[in-house]
């Protein structure tokens, strides 16, 4: 496959690189990031993660790029709680690197490696990883959650409606899914969804985080409705790190 040789070359060539989206609360105030990878060709042009992550899902190169990725998060935890401005920052965790054998001992070496507190690290995960191979996952999890890494489920309410495993796993977050926010607060059924979602979490003690909030009447409707965090072009666009330094170094 010629991406799957690209990217393997773009890994080695430094060609990847981690914006962080910043996550707000309901007065604005930043309240964590989100690391999303960014691939910049060197003509310049980008590819986009949903069509390479899945390349280096099939190959084994997501394990090499997930491990980037956490020691990525652990040196920009660093650099902000250098500025005074640490912040809970977010990964995604793709299915395949959660499955390797070695995935808990591989997350402790780089934490002690890299000396970042697991306790400001959030997993983002997949509705699939939560309902197949169940006994392995709850496992894995607990022992993540004894390092102090929280879990968050990411696209929440896209994967399944078998919900039965918010009451088995150890969450901290559910991430609502951006394709229901876009249409809050005006098409009656996505507005419902969002409802429900977050009436459900307050009930289960689970922080919620809502996606993709473009617009001033989608952050009202959420504040309106008790003030979920969140994450979205109307206050943050994914940026690089330095920029990620300056702005939370201007604020107050
Ligand atoms: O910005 P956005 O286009 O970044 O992200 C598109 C998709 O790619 C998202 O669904 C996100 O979960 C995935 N993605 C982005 N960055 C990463 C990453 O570092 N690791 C994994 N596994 N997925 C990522
Ligand atoms: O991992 P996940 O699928 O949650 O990644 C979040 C995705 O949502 C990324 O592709 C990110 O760039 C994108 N995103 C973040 N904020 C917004 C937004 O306000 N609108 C839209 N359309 N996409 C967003
Ligand atoms: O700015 P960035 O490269 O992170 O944008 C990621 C993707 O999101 C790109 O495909 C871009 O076209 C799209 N995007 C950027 N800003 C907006 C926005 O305000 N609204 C929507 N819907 N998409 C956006
Ligand atoms: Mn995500
Ligand atoms: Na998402």
């Amino acid at each position: 496959l010629a991406l799957e040789r690209e990217l393997a070359v773009a890994l080695d060539n430094g060609e990847l690189a981690m914006h962080f989206q910043l996550q707000v609360d309901h007065q604005a105030t930043p309240v964590g990031a989100e690391l999303l990878m960014r691939w910049r060709r060197a003509d310049g042009s980008m590819v986009r993660p949903d069509h390479f992550i899945p390349v280096a899902e099939a190959s084994s190169l997501i394990i090499p790029l997930g491990h980037w990725v956490l020691r990525e998060a652990c040196a920009a935890w660093h650099a902000l709680d250098e500025i005074g401005r640490a912040l809970p920052l977010s990964i995604n965790v793709s299915p395949v690197q959660f499955r390797q054998p070695d995935f808990v001992e591989k997350v402790q070496a780089i934490l002690a490696e890299t000396g970042a507190p697991a306790s400001q690290l959030i997993f983002e995960v997949t509705e699939g990883l939560l309902i197949e191979d169940i006994d392995q996952t709850l496992a894995r999890m607990h022992q993540l959650t004894a390092l102090g890494i929280r879990f968050s489920v990411d696209d929440f309410g896209t994967g399944y409606s078998n919900l039965a495993y918010l009451k088995k796993m150890p969450l901290y977050e559910l991430k609502i899914d951006k394709s229901f926010m876009q249409e809050a607060p005006q098409d009656h059924n996505s507005t419902a969804i969002v409802q429900s979602i977050l009436s459900m979490a307050g009930h289960l003690g689970l922080r919620v985080v809502a996606e993709g909030i473009e617009t001033e009447a989608q952050a009202a409707y959420l504040a309106q409705q008790g003030g979920a965090c969140m994450q979205g072009f109307l206050y943050h666009r994914p940026m690089p790190l330095a920029l990620l330094i300056e702005q939370l170094g201007q604020r107050p």
